[in-house]
């Protein structure tokens, strides 16, 4: 399996590339990285260095893997945060282009725009290219529940109207959503939700919620949810797999109290997670 990865990277710490490469890597893929941005830590931190690429930038580099002949091996375009609007373009054109060459690959798009806790954390014009020009392009989103809130337009208070908001996403054009960090009046206080939609159904997988704030998790998710609908085919095999490491990931950060994510410490998670979730189905299937 060979993947494009179009997102942001850091050199200390694990968002972006720098979160979902490797965990790619540890479970077989050949990922092909190209940077949105280079930081020197992720912008939670409130100060960073570093610079925004630009859309030519990142079409320069794709003409140049095109120039290799391989772009018809690649079987993925995952991107996440964009940096600026013309560098989503660009990300889109990559899509078009592998989609191209190879018919049967698939593009996966981390609508990175915000979570509940921080609001919008990408440059004005991001969320509206996300919701009006990339979303309606790919095969596979995966929304927090605030991201998934914005695609569709409306609050999600409860599973119901959680249920209305994927399928409203659906509409705008993918296939397959994966929902993550959704907390509705159905979800206990000491625990956490993620939804999986595709044609056969919507599932909800729930794991204890842990006290900690960090980011990147959400890369390495879509990663993995991307890679492991890629090889399973399935919407519900994915979100076990992805949510079980990710949730493994997670708890090891938890227990050393890292400010970021043990990305590289906790690795045998992704390959072998130490508990693995059920899924129930919770809603119909999707047209
Ligand atoms: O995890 C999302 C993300 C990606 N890229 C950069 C970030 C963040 C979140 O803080 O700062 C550069």
């Amino acid at each position: 399996m060979n993947f494009l990865s179009i997102q942001s990277h850091v050199a200390y710490g694990h968002v972006g590339n720098a979160s979902a490469v490797f965990p790619l890597q540890r479970l077989g893929v050949e990922v092909w990285p190209i940077h949105t941005v280079q930081f020197s830590n992720h912008t939670g931190y409130g100060a960073w260095t570093g610079r925004v690429f630009d859309g030519a930038m990142i079409r320069e580099v794709i003409d140049g893997i095109e120039a290799r002949g391989v772009l018809p091996a690649c079987d993925g375009v995952l991107s996440g945060y964009m940096g600026g609007a013309d560098i989503g373009e660009a990300i889109l054109d990559a899509a078009a282009r592998v989609r191209a060459a190879n018919p049967a690959a698939h593009y996966c798009c981390d609508p990175v725009i915000g979570d509940v806790g921080r609001g919008v954390f990408v440059r004005p014009g991001i969320p509206d290219f996300i919701r009006d020009r990339a979303v309606p392009a790919a095969d596979v989103v995966t929304p927090n529940q605030f991201e998934l809130d914005f695609l569709a337009g409306h609050a999600t208070p409860t599973l119901a109207a959680a249920l209305d908001a994927v399928e409203a996403v659906h509409r705008l054009g993918p296939k397959v959503i994966l929902v993550t960090s959704l907390i509705t009046d159905d979800t206990p206080a000491d625990a956490i939700d993620l939804l999986a939609s595709d044609i056969l159904g919507t599932w909800r997988l729930r794991t204890p919620r842990l006290d900690l704030s960090v980011n990147g998790a959400g890369d390495a998710i879509a990663a993995l949810f991307f890679l492991h609908w890629k090889r399973t085919g399935s919407a519900r095999e994915a979100l076990v797999r992805a949510a079980s490491s990710t949730w493994g990931l997670l708890r090891r950060t938890f227990e050393a109290g890292s400010r970021e994510i043990l990305t590289v410490a906790a690795q045998d998670e992704f390959v072998t997670p130490s508990r693995v979730f059920e899924a129930v189905m919770v809603g119909r299937p999707q047209p």
